[in-house]
C-alpha cells in the first residue's frame, strides 16, 4: 500500500492467483466491462497467441469519495499471475508487496491437483518474501461452475465451512459471481489497511463510506452490505 496525505490518495494491489488455464485473466475482462467507465483504466493483458498470460494483466481502478469537500481517492492495480509452472519468476515479482489475494481454483474434477500445487506455490513464495500468506487478506473463487465435471457444490460448501477464507462460486465466462468476489477480497483488504494504518482517521475515510462509494462502481445494483455477503459462508449453504 501507498499513502499520499498531501493528495489524499492512496493505492493498494491485489492479485489474482492460480493454476493454468483456471480463468485469472477472464475474470480481469469480466471485471472491466462491469465497472463504471469513469473507475477504470485500460485493462492491459500480455497474451501469445493460444491466450496463455506471458508475463501478466494489469487493470487499474480508481474509486472516489467526497469528505468534507475533499476528494479522496482510492486507486487500485488488479492484477493477475501467469498460472503456467514456467513463469514462477514472474509470479513472485507480481505478488511484491500485494495487499491481498483471489486464489482463482479451476472447479473441474481433472484440475484438482494443480489447484493443490498452484496453492502450494503461492504459499511458498510468500515464505521467500519473508511473509506468511495468513496474514494476507485471501479470498477463494471456484470458477468455471457453467462446465459438467465440476467439483460438487456440497464438496465446496463443506471446504468453505471448515476453512476460515470466504469462498466464492463464478463462472468468469458468464461474467458471474466475479464482481462478488473481487468486492470480497476488496473489503478485506481494505479493514486490514484500515485496521493497521487506521485509515479512518489518517485519511478521512471511514471503511463503510468506501465499501459504499466501490459497490457503487462496481455496477451492482445492491448495497456493499449485499455484495459482503455473496460468499458461500455467507450464504448458508
Ligand atoms: N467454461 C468456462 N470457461 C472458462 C471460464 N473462465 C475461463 N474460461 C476459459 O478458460 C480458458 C483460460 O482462461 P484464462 O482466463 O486465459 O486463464 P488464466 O488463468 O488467465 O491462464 P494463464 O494466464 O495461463 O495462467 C479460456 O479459454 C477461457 O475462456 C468459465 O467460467 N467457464
Ligand atoms: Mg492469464
Amino acid at each position: 500500500m501507498q499513502l499520499n496525505f498531501a493528495a489524499r490518495e492512496v493505492a493498494i494491489k491485489l492479485v489474482y492467483y492460480g493454476p493454468a488455464l483456471s480463468g485469472k485473466t477472464t475474470n480481469l475482462k469480466a471485471l472491466h466491462a462491469r465497472v463504471a467507465e469513469e473507475s477504470r483504466g485500460r485493462l492491459m493483458t500480455l497474451d501469445t497467441k493460444d491466450d496463455r498470460t506471458l508475463f501478466f494483466d494489469v487493470l487499474p481502478l480508481v474509486f472516489r469519495a467526497d469528505v468534507d469537500g475533499a476528494t479522496i481517492r482510492v486507486r487500485v492495480k488488479v492484477f493477475t499471475v501467469p498460472g503456467q509452472v514456467v513463469h514462477s519468476s514472474t509470479r513472485r515479482l507480481v505478488l511484491q508487496g500485494a495487499d491481498g489475494i483471489v486464489f482463482v481454483a479451476d472447479s473441474q474434477v481433472s484440475e484438482t491437483e494443480n489447484n493443490a500445487a498452484s496453492f502450494l506455490d503461492l504459499r511458498a513464495n510468500f515464505k521467500d518474501m519473508g511473509r506468511s500468506l495468513a496474514q494476507v487478506p485471501l479470498v477463494i473463487q471456484f470458477n468455471k461452475r457453467d462446465l459438467v465435471k465440476i467439483r460438487r457444490d456440497a464438496e465446496i460448501d463443506d471446504l468453505a465451512r471448515r476453512g476460515t477464507d470466504p469462498v466464492y462460486k463464478a463462472s468468469a465466462t458468464r461474467g458471474e459471481g466475479v464482481i462478488e468476489c473481487f468486492f470480497g477480497l476488496l473489503e478485506r483488504a481494505w479493514r486490514s489497511l484500515d485496521k493497521e494504518h487506521d485509515l479512518a482517521s489518517t485519511l478521512g475515510l471511514p471503511s463503510d463510506l468506501f465499501l459504499e462509494r466501490a459497490a457503487a462502481s462496481l455496477g451492482y445494483d445492491e448495497t456493499a452490505r449485499a455484495l459482503s455477503a455473496a460468499s458461500v459462508r455467507c450464504c448458508g449453504s
